[in-house]
């Protein structure tokens, strides 16, 4: 049991920091985690404007070398960036994880799972955006390869019809309860609909599953949260 497990107590005020984009697909993830662990006043946001290019500035990279939020900031000064890495920090905090897997092949699955939602999902339709759409504006997007964007949102839309297929056999992405992998393919669908990219005609238990996710409360409030938590 580490450290932080010991001596984490739900009730005290915020000691960690995320940087993210209240809006954002990707912060999104770490938001949906949050308050499934109801962890929302344990954190403080911090803005970080990706339409500014505030991602890219030394400052900011000596956070997260990728230049890529969120970012987890411990009291300790210690920052973790990467959603499943952040997801699984917090999932560990109170000793009982339920996003990340309890038994070892839960884990194995989980973790399975999410990956593919990510490789098959949701960074193909991220670079969709920042290759073949406006992205973050002239100023950011200093690369651009259009060709390559389009074959990524094409891969994306594969990748809908085979979690179709996923949840046509089973209530959630990794199985019988609700985890990491499932806010991971939420994270992909939030992106797809900023984008206005419909899912495919024939996902129709995709779609089911989405519109199930949106009653969470976690998904629902999702933006607000840190509205209320910096109030
Ligand atoms: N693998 C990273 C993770 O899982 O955390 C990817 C993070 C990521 O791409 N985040 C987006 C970002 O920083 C945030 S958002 O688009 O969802 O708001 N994008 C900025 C960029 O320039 O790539």
């Amino acid at each position: 049991m580490s450290d932080d497990t010991l001596h984490f107590d739900p009730n005290r005020p915020a000691v960690m920091k995320i940087h993210d984009w209240p809006t954002g697909p990707y912060p999104a993830r770490v938001r949906i985690a949050l308050a499934e662990k109801n962890l929302q006043a344990r954190v403080r946001f911090e803005t970080v404007n990706l339409y500014k290019g505030e991602h890219k500035t030394p400052a900011f990279l000596a956070k997260n070398y990728s230049g890529t939020l969120p970012v987890l900031e411990l009291a300790d000064g210690t920052f973790i960036a990467e959603c499943t890495a952040i997801t699984e920090y917090l999932d560990a905090l109170d000793g009982a994880p339920t996003l990340t897997g309890r038994t070892p092949r839960e884990k194995g699955l989980i973790h399975m799972m999410s990956r593919r939602a990510e490789l098959e999902l949701l960074d193909p339709i991220s670079v969709y955006f920042h290759h073949a759409t406006p992205g973050l504006g002239p100023d950011v997007e200093v690369y651009q390869n259009a060709e390559w964007g389009f074959r990524q949102r094409d891969k994306a839309l594969r990748g809908m019809h085979y979690f179709d297929a996923v949840l046509r056999g089973q209530p959630f992405v990794a199985g019988d309860v609700f985890s990491m992998a499932d806010i991971t393919v939420i994270g992909g669908l939030i992106f797809a609909g900023l984008l206005n990219l419909l899912a495919p005609a024939g996902c129709e238990a995709l779609q089911a599953w989405y519109a199930r996710m949106g009653e969470r409360p976690s998904v629902k409030n999702r933006v607000t949260m840190s509205e209320r938590a910096d109030a």
